[in-house]
């Protein structure tokens, strides 16, 4: 008796090893993607044009600041729930898996892990609701990888605050209603809720993009920009705040890339048992088998990466270099897997028609933002050597 076969997106049954609830998830968030994603992301891609009317079903599912309690208006899902979200997200495009990965990581979470609970009050239901998009400005035009040497800064003025500075490549910049913007001040590095109609705040966004051309990304300038001291997230100083932020979006980003991988693997599986060349389909050629092969394998020890990581984040026990070696991991498997579906595709491959080309470019943001390639390398040499060699 021929055995059963084997789901391809899922060699090992990964998905056996989830929660009914986290099934459950999976499925909603998957079957949004093929309803209302699918149909329209690649003419969004081509427009450069961020999908807003999406917004409210992504809110009304659940998705924004998901894994934050309910009291807060959130669905206080598991982390491992986050993460399935974003793989499905993914699926669809990197630009809605960023809209949400800013929206819940970066803005939501450091209102609810570093805010007060008057601030938490103020803004976290209304930002699962979907009513206000934040934004986080971290990296600024002279050097991402080195947020310590930070230029914008804060300075107290009787009972506010007057940030001057500029931030760079900011996800949902001219979207957002509020930005949480990190400043150097005279204790240290500090956040901000900066609302966006503020005097001084600029939002440009950025064109000619390649990549993420379905997201918004920004330029935020601050000339004199006064916010009150209530603005101010208390409970954080240094830079392990916006660190901090970052461990939680980059925990998210090792599940999103495998679900981008995925769609590059499935439209590969079904294109090459199509065409026929040579008298064959293309599938019937040993170097097609040994490139799909390839590509299960490396989906397949990503899931079991995420998954375990996402395991140790539900029991308060992920490291920051684990989530390293995972993003560049996860990164690096799904852009070669993205480059070589393209090629397979043939001419077929160089337009949206189909993803690979929409995913390939895409993931060469995804593998840059969140702490490039070489960052989260060198994250885990120094954690095997002791020795710092940023
Ligand atoms: P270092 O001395 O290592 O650490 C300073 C303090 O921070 C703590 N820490 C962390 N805390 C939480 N999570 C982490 N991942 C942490 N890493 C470090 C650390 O314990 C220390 O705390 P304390 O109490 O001792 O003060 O700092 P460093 O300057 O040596 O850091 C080096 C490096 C290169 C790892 C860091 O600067 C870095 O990660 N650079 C990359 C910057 C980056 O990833 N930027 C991303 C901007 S946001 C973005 O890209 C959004 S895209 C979103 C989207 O659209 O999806
Ligand atoms: P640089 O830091 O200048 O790095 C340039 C090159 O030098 C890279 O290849 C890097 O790996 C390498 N390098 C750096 N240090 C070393 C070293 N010690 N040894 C060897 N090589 C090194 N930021 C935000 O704050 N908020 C956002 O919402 C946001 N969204 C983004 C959206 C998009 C589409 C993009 C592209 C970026 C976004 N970013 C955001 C910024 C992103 O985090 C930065 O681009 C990233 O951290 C790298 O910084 P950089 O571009 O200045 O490159």
């Amino acid at each position: 008796m021929a055995a059963a076969r084997l789901n391809p997106l899922d060699l090992y049954d990964v998905r056996s090893l989830l929660s009914d609830e986290e099934r459950m998830v999976q499925d909603a968030v998957g079957r949004f993607v093929d309803e209302k994603v699918l149909p329209i992301i690649g003419d969004a891609f081509d427009q450069a044009r961020f999908p807003t009317e999406l917004i409210p079903e992504i809110a009304s599912l659940g998705l924004l600041g998901a894994t934050i309690p309910e009291k807060y208006g959130c669905a206080g899902m598991s982390g491992v729930s986050y993460g399935l979200i974003c793989q499905e997200l993914e699926r669809g495009d990197s630009g809605l898996r960023s809209f949400a990965s800013v929206q819940s990581s970066l803005v939501m979470y450091p209102i609810y892990a570093y805010g007060s609970e008057e601030q938490r009050m103020e803004y976290l239901p209304k930002m699962a609701a979907g009513e206000i998009i934040g934004c986080f400005g971290l990296t600024e035009p002279h050097g991402g990888s080195d947020p310590a040497n930070m230029k914008t800064h804060a300075k107290k003025d009787g009972g506010d605050w007057v940030i001057n500075g500029a931030k760079m490549w900011i996800t949902n910049g001219n979207l957002a209603q509020i930005a949480v913007v990190w400043a150097q001040t005279e204790d240290g590095i500090q956040g901000f809720i900066v609302p966006t109609d503020t005097k001084g705040f600029t939002a440009q966004q950025i064109h000619k993009k390649m990549s993420l051309r379905a997201s918004v990304t920004s330029a935020l300038f601050l000339d004199n920009v006064r916010v009150p001291d209530a603005n101010r997230l208390p409970n954080v100083k240094g830079l392990k705040g916006p660190l901090g932020c970052l461990t939680q979006a980059r925990y998210g980003i090792t599940w999103g890339p495998i679900g981008a991988a995925q769609a590059c693997l499935k439209e590969v599986i079904d294109y090459t048992a199509e065409r026929v060349l040579f008298g064959r389909p293309l599938a019937a050629n040993q170097a097609i088998q040994l490139k799909l092969a390839d590509m299960a394998r490396r989906i397949t020890t990503a899931q079991l990466l995420s998954l375990q990581l996402g395991r140790l984040k539900d029991a308060g026990a992920m490291q920051p270099t684990q989530v390293s070696l995972a993003k560049w991991n996860n990164c690096r498997m799904a852009i070669d897997i993205a480059r070589q579906c393209r090629d397979i595709l043939g001419g077929a491959g160089i337009t949206t028609e189909h993803t690979a080309i929409r995913h390939a470019l895409n993931l060469e943001s995804v593998i840059t933002y969140e702490g490039t390639e070489t960052v989260h390398e060198l994250v885990v040499g120094r954690e095997l050597t002791g020795i710092n060699a940023f």
